[in-house]
């Protein structure tokens, strides 16, 4: 694989700080259905070193795994009952340890999952916490005699839970087994220091933050999130000195670029960058309500964030899919007739922007959204409970194909790496059911394609390595809002790339320059401006003129 070209300094106006990270592509792990090493059903710390070469050679250099702490797994690892210890089913620290050496043997970063806004109820400090108001964990968490607001649970239900040992209510803004931490209280700041120093020492190259909005109440304007020490509190764990050079990548409901000035500007010394989710909703009203939509809607939201942080000079993040989503491929693009036109345009139109990749797991492969024929098969604790919400509305059979359509279990069954009796995922029972295409969909199968989108991802990834205008080369959008296409170009000094992505019908592209053939196509095209059938796309170097 291509080793990313050499950035010099006058190559972009992004600061400094910022500009290494933007050699770096992400590969997003959910680490219990990635690959079983042991026959148990459940996808391990091994399995994913099994794996390591198969994602090296797509292209990437850093892995994001989703968390592997000691966990009842309620939310599957979001509920961490201790921060310092694996999950015993994904494996021991031993193997954590070789999974990091194995990593960076490679070249590559490791990027862990930081859950500070809450726990799970059974950490020891929310033991110790509902023991009484003595206790030193007393102050951990937030508790009232009575319910203090409306505020409600992201699953379903009030967000305040009466713990019968302690006689007081407790706050979880996720599953009841999630109880917040109270950050006002300095004890929970050092603890969570502490964590982050711990794997610090363990070698670890950065974090992505779990809802690092919250950790931060506003009880008097009444938000959960977003309160008046946010940014304090983030500083508090990474302007540090041991600290400051990790990448880090927060997950926010910001929404405005003025926010996300204030969290990730250079000069603050607070988060690298952030996850932003307003094209989440791209192809549906709700989480589990589809909306026609295409790939426009999703253009235009990018569009205006690479507009944005290019002035702002901030670092973006370019994903679309990860374990909390069903895939958008699904949901704006065709996932039959044209998925791999579909698979290798959205990548094309996604990953050459300017920004940081992020790919989710089977994302490389084109696999789309799941179906499956009963509530049983699914496992997700939002799933299950807004389905139960959902039957005291609609019959039963319309709310499992609700499920069916916003269930984030889309994501989360094991991948698919052949059409064998387990999908090559294990050689037991699987801990959910597997994808339901994955006879049609898997990686040794795409692998012998022709029309591979593993193949399509790796070219890509290995040009945009190559070339350094399509790392540091600024945006200009050609076509218009309303265009059902989408043509961009990267500029560097006098060096000038074009992106062309086709949507859904056959249109004709004219384009303004004379390029060169295609370096990228997902249909072998010889020159860049004619015809383009439906998800067609093609990416070429400009010719220079003098
Ligand atoms: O997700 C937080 C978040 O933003 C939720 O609103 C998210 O949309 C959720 O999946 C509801 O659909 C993070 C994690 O990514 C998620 O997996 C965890 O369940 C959650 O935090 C609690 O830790
Ligand atoms: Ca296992």
């Amino acid at each position: 694989m291509a080793v990313p070209a050499e950035m010099k300094a006058e190559d972009s106006m992004l600061n400094r700080k910022y500009q290494d990270f933007l050699r770096w592509v992400v590969y997003q792990i959910y680490p219990r259905s990635f690959m079983d090493s042991n026959g148990d059903g459940i996808g391990d710390l091994n399995g994913i070193i099994e794996k390591l070469d198969y994602i090296r050679q797509l292209g990437i250099n850093a892995v994001w795994l989703c968390p592997c702490y000691q966990s009842p797994n309620d939310d599957n690892g979001y509920d961490i009952s201790d921060y310092e210890n694996i999950m015993t089913e994904f494996g021991t620290m031993k193997d954590m340890e070789r999974l990091i050496s194995e990593l960076h043997k490679r070249d590559m970063k490791l990027i862990m999952d930081l859950v500070p806004n809450h726990t799970s109820t059974a950490h020891r400090w929310f033991r110790e916490s509902r023991k009484g108001k003595d206790n030193p964990y007393s102050d951990f968490y937030y508790w009232y005699d009575e319910i203090p607001n409306d505020w409600k649970s992201a699953f379903c239900g009030s967000a305040w839970e009466y713990d019968h040992i302690r006689g007081q209510y407790y706050l979880h803004s996720f599953a009841v087994s999630q109880a917040d931490l109270n950050w006002e209280n300095p004890a929970v700041v050092r603890a969570m220091q502490d964590v982050v120093d711990f794997w610090i020492g363990k070698g670890v190259d950065g974090f992505r933050v779990d809802v690092i909005d919250m950790i931060s109440k506003d009880f008097n304007k009444g938000h959960n999130g977003f309160g008046p020490r946010l940014h304090e509190f983030i500083r508090d764990l990474f302007d540090r000195d041991n600290a400051r050079y990790l990448f880090t990548v927060g997950e926010s409901g910001v929404q405005d670029i003025d926010e996300m000035i204030r969290h990730c500007a250079a000069e603050r010394n607070e988060l690298s960058t952030l996850f932003l989710f307003d094209h989440m909703e791209c192809g549906r009203k709700d989480k589990f309500t589809p909306k026609p939509d295409t790939l426009k809607s999703l253009r235009n939201i990018l569009i205006r964030w690479q507009q944005e942080t290019d002035k702002h000079d901030l670092l973006y993040t370019l994903f679309y899919d990860n374990h909390d989503q069903s895939p958008m491929i699904s949901r704006i693009a065709n996932d039959r007739e044209y998925r791999y036109e579909s698979a290798t345009a959205m990548a094309a139109m996604l990953y050459l922007l300017k920004g940081i990749p992020f790919i989710y797991q089977g994302q490389e492969i084109g696999m789309t959204a799941s179906h499956y024929n009963s509530i049983d098969c699914f496992d997700d604790v939002e799933s299950i409970n807004t389905y139960r919400e959902f039957c005291r509305e609609m019959s039963a059979e319309e709310a499992l194909e609700k499920i069916n359509f916003g269930s984030r279990d889309n994501a989360r069954h094991p991948m698919p790496w052949n059409d064998q009796p387990q999908g090559g995922f294990t050689a037991g029972e699987p801990w959910m059911p597997l994808y339901s295409r994955y006879h049609e969909i898997n990686v040794d199968k795409d692998l012998a394609s022709e029309r591979s989108v593993y193949r399509f991802y790796q070219r890509l990834l290995s040009l945009r390595a190559d070339q350094r205008t399509l790392l540091y080369g600024s945006v200009k959008v050609l076509s218009s809002e309303n265009d059902p296409f989408f043509i961009y170009t990267r500029t560097l000094d006098n060096d000038t790339w074009i992106v062309a992505c086709n949507f859904e019908s056959t249109q004709r592209i004219n384009l303004p320059f004379d390029c060169e053939a295609p370096a990228l196509s997902n249909m072998n095209r010889n020159g860049m401006a004619g015809e383009y059938a439906p998800y067609e796309c093609a990416v070429a170097h400009v010719r220079k003129t003098e």
